[in-house]
């Protein structure tokens, strides 16, 4: 199959293209693969696609979500948040770092609006649309629906964490929600990531890949 793409209905959503995720910062949240997905995403922006939004991980230096900030506790163990179970994360995305920056290579020509997330300290927020406390807003989708779009692409870094999560709540929001599973890094086990996609198709969200995105092998 292959999509025709109309200019303002349809977006790329580019879900934490930040060096913190990547090899390049080795002490903060390298995910496994999270680099080879910039030269996919790219060259979905150099395809029919008209626009592109970016999310970016900004966090208080301090931020709850951080292990660091729970002492005699390690990364991924989970600790109860007043909103709820949160994993603990080894420090990462810290605002206005070098490994916070969106990355070099990405493309941006395309990009019309960069949002930035979980800049509340006691709160975190994979998702672009709201916090973890699931009910804090992010204005992305009043956003998105002001200029007109219906349909998002989701990339990015990392199912099944913020790619998924934003991928949820942009289908709650009413957008049609396609993931383009090539362009998405992955961290955990394969168990995992299969019930989230199982999630995430009952609700609606199909799965693409980029060539597809692309128009290719139409
Ligand atoms: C992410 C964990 C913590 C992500 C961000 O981008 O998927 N994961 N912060
Ligand atoms: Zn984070």
């Amino acid at each position: 199959m292959s999509f025709t793409l109309h200019p303002e209905e349809d977006l790329l959503l580019v879900v934490d293209p930040q060096p913190t995720f990547m090899a390049l910062c080795p002490d903060e949240l390298p995910v496994p693969g999270a680099e080879a997905v910039m030269p996919v995403i790219n060259r979905i922006l150099a395809g029919p696609i008209a626009r592109a939004v970016v999310t970016q991980d900004w966090h208080h230096p301090r931020h709850l979500s951080f292990a660091s900030q729970h002492p005699g506790r390690r990364p991924l163990e989970t600790v109860d948040l007043p909103y709820g179970t949160q994993v603990l994360w080894p420090d990462h995305g810290v605002r206005a770092t070098p490994g916070a920056a969106i990355h070099a290579d990405l493309d941006q020509a395309k990009v019309v609006m960069i949002l930035r997330k979980g800049f509340r300290q006691a709160i975190d927020s994979y998702s672009g649309f709201r916090e973890n406390d699931r009910q804090t807003g992010t204005g992305l989708a009043e956003w998105l629906r002001a200029v007109g779009v219906r349909r998002l692409f989701i990339a990015g870094i990392t199912r099944p964490f913020c790619v998924d999560w934003t991928a949820e709540d942009a289908a709650a929001a009413g957008f049609e929600t396609w993931v383009v599973e090539d362009a998405c890094s992955r961290l955990g086990p394969d168990d995992a990531l299969d019930a989230s996609r199982n999630r995430l198709e009952a609700q609606g969200i199909r799965f693409t890949t980029a060539d597809q995105l692309h128009g290719e092998n139409a």
